[in-house]
């Protein structure tokens, strides 16, 4: 991996090549869209062809003529420059200007299912008007793009590219979903599924019919002993339904299966799977799609030896493709699906040695699974270990934080954390799949296990934020006062997720406390697969009630409206600064602090108690200038001078007066 001589030598000629082409390629660019934009596209290209160049030698050096490839790969990006409608090329030139916009707090998100929120996007442009009232400003479509028939992982088994769901609409749907987002200044972001396609997309049709091209684009053994070594060491992310990581295919051979057997894995030391993907991505992009959630991205290079996640290679390849689409989208962002440890994930983010932009954005999933361990165990030091030993990510970059996701829960205990706050990991880990199942007794959650592993025991859980808070289970049985507890404790960790700094995702159906999918196992591609559980459809009658505050789904809305109300207008809350943890008397309080040199300090504290917790002024008074103030909390904060007395399950934002 390290480079050799010859790499230097060869990476020197790729750069000479393509910088002999640029007058070439600005006066091409000028005949269409003017001296102007041709100008600041050769612009972008010498900005970014070291950041291109490098990874591309490392990656393919050793094998391909990296001139030639690097000069294929920008005339696909010259190319999509050229299709970019004019709408979209304002909005990059804006982002040009101001290249944070993804981190200011007015930013906040929203997940959901097209069909199951709205039937088609058609629908969800009509619902636009819903998410406004919630403050939110970045749109998460889930997968869009045409899947296989039959059982698809929920659209992560992608057929075509170039087409969206039929059952969802067309291509022209979402390019007019996306256009009415931008006039409301909301973003987009759809999955990009780039470690697997569907067995069924024309690459494995063409495989699978013979043609060598395309064999090459998958990983394809002729029998089990290559499979066989790397299965030694590799995970199993679907060990109930799709046990192993290849699936025997006839007239093929073993094809390489991460996820399901109907997922191929694409075969990224093949620089023409780099090139097809690179033009997908251009193509979504030239859509009108803002962000590119890069799905299962760790996956994306295999070594024998490894859990096959995370190799340098992943973030070379991450870092080209990064490079490229800069060039002819530049206002368009990379977010890192990497489900890893803490000390991985912030790699994505171009957090390691030799810096290069890599992800924008990247998921917090430690966060997600310290909140839940919080909760469960009512004790917050684990949190505050694990988090507060996470590296500091870039300046230019952002966290998406989160509670609940279409995803199952894994849970990212690492063992030196767990040690440090004396706890035994694996005793932990399986604490918290018997708390979130309900069988640990007094658990008041209804989630469920997913994907036991008898060989690692491990067990992962599925389950609705508001059935994981208790809600479910106090519906159940119609206790009042347990309805009003679990509401709390819903509260309470999104005031979290919208505190800690990044972008806060709220998932469909959080803002009204829906319960988990009692029909989820109806459907029989979903049998088997209980995160469907999780993915419920919409229940518009309930939204109905969001502004009684009588009830549930009322309380519930008017706090998050709060929430983000509250964040548009704390300069601290906004990203690119980091987030410290700061360490209280009581085990049971969640404490951080944020600042941003232009505004007043901010603490947010949460309280994982079912009794009462005091925060002293001892903690609080260093963190401010002047005296520090309620911006907002939950009922019931008491103000003891500058200390702060919260109730069970009670939270508190402080700033600076
Ligand atoms: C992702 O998740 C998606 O979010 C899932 O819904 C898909 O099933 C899957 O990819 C396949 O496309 O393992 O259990 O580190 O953890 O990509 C979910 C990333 C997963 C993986 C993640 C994956």
């Amino acid at each position: 991996m390290s480079p050799l001589p010859s790499d230097r030598v060869r990476r020197a000629h790729a750069r000479d090549t393509v910088q002999a082409l640029l007058p070439s390629v600005q006066s091409r660019v000028a005949q269409s869209l003017g001296e102007l934009e041709a100008e600041a596209l050769v612009a972008r290209i010498r900005q970014h062809l070291f950041d291109m160049v490098e990874p591309l030698q490392l990656l393919y050096g050793r094998t391909t003529d990296v001139a030639a490839l690097t000069g294929r790969l920008l005339d696909l990006v010259v190319d999509a420059a050229l299709e970019r409608p004019p709408g979209l090329r304002r909005i990059d030139r804006r982002r040009e200007v101001d290249p944070r916009w993804f981190q200011r707090s007015r930013v906040i998100g929203y997940v959901c299912y097209a069909g199951r929120f709205a039937g088609t996007l058609d629908g969800v442009r009509h619902k636009l008007d819903y998410l406004a009232e919630l403050g939110v400003t970045y749109l998460h479509v889930m997968p869009l793009l045409k899947p296989r028939e039959g059982a698809n992982d929920g659209g992560y088994a992608v057929a075509d590219y170039r087409q969206v769901d039929p059952r969802l609409g067309t291509m022209a749907d979402l390019e007019a979903l996306a256009a009415d987002l931008h006039d409301r200044d909301m973003s987009l972001c759809v999955d990009l599924v780039l470690n697997h396609t569907a067995a069924e997309h024309p690459w494995a049709l063409a495989a699978r019919a013979g043609d060598p091209t395309y064999r090459r684009f998958y990983r394809v053994f002729p029998d089990r002993t290559a499979p066989d070594r790397y299965e030694r060491t590799m995970p199993e992310v679907f060990p109930d339904t799709s046990p192993g990581s290849f699936t025997h295919v006839e007239g093929l051979g073993w094809v390489w299966t991460t996820f399901e057997s109907f997922q191929w894995d694409l075969d990224w030391t093949n620089p023409d799977v780099f090139a097809a993907m690179l033009d997908t991505m251009l193509f979504v992009a030239n859509r009108g799609v803002d962000v590119l959630r890069l799905d299962a991205a760790p996956f994306l290079w295999k070594r024998e030896g490894t859990d096959g996640q995370n190799q340098p290679e992943v973030h070379l390849i991450l870092q080209a493709l990064r490079a490229l689409v800069a060039v002819a989208a530049p206002g368009v962002v990379f977010k890192a699906e990497a489900i890893v440890s803490p000390d991985q994930l912030v790699t994505y983010l171009g957090a390691h040695e030799g810096f290069r932009p890599e992800c924008d954005i990247a998921y917090n999933n430690q966060l997600m699974v310290m909140l839940w361990s919080s909760l469960a165990s009512r004790d917050s030091r684990l949190a505050t270990a694990s988090l507060r030993r996470m590296r500091e990510i870039p300046p230019g970059t952002a966290w998406v934080t989160y509670l609940r996701c279409h995803d199952d829960i894994g849970w990212a205990v690492s063992d030196e954390d767990a040690h440090r706050v004396g706890l035994d990991p694996a005793a932990h880990r399986s604490f918290l799949s018997d708390y979130f199942s309900g069988v640990h007794p007094g658990s008041f959650a209804r989630g469920r296990v997913f994907q036991h592993n008898p060989r690692t025991g491990d067990r992962r859980i599925s389950g609705t934020a508001a059935a994981l808070c208790g809600l479910d289970a106090a519906r159940e049985t119609g206790d009042d006062e347990a309805v009003d507890i679990a509401v709390r404790r819903l509260v309470m960790l999104y005031s979290v997720v919208y505190s800690y700094g990044g972008i806060p995702l709220l998932y469909m159906g959080d803002e009204l406390g829906l319960p988990n999918d009692p029909h989820w196992a109806d459907d029989p591609e979903h049998v088997g697969d209980n995160r469907w559980m999780h993915r419920p459809p919409m229940d518009w009658a309930a939204a109905a009630r969001r502004h009684d505050p009588a009830t549930v789904e009322g309380r519930l809305f008017a706090s998050l409206q709060s929430l983000a109300r509250a964040r548009a207008g704390l300069l601290a809350l906004r990203a690119g600064t980091g987030t410290t943890l700061l360490d209280t008397a009581s085990r049971h309080v969640l404490a951080l602090r944020r600042r941003h040199p232009r505004g007043p300090a901010f603490v947010g504290l949460a309280n994982f108690s079912d009794g009462p917790s005091e925060v002293g002024e001892d903690v609080l008074l260093p963190q401010f200038t002047a005296r520090p103030e309620l911006r907002l909390s939950s009922d019931g904060v008491r103000l003891t001078g500058p200390g702060v007395r919260l109730p069970a399950w009670g939270w508190a934002w402080l700033a600076d007066h």
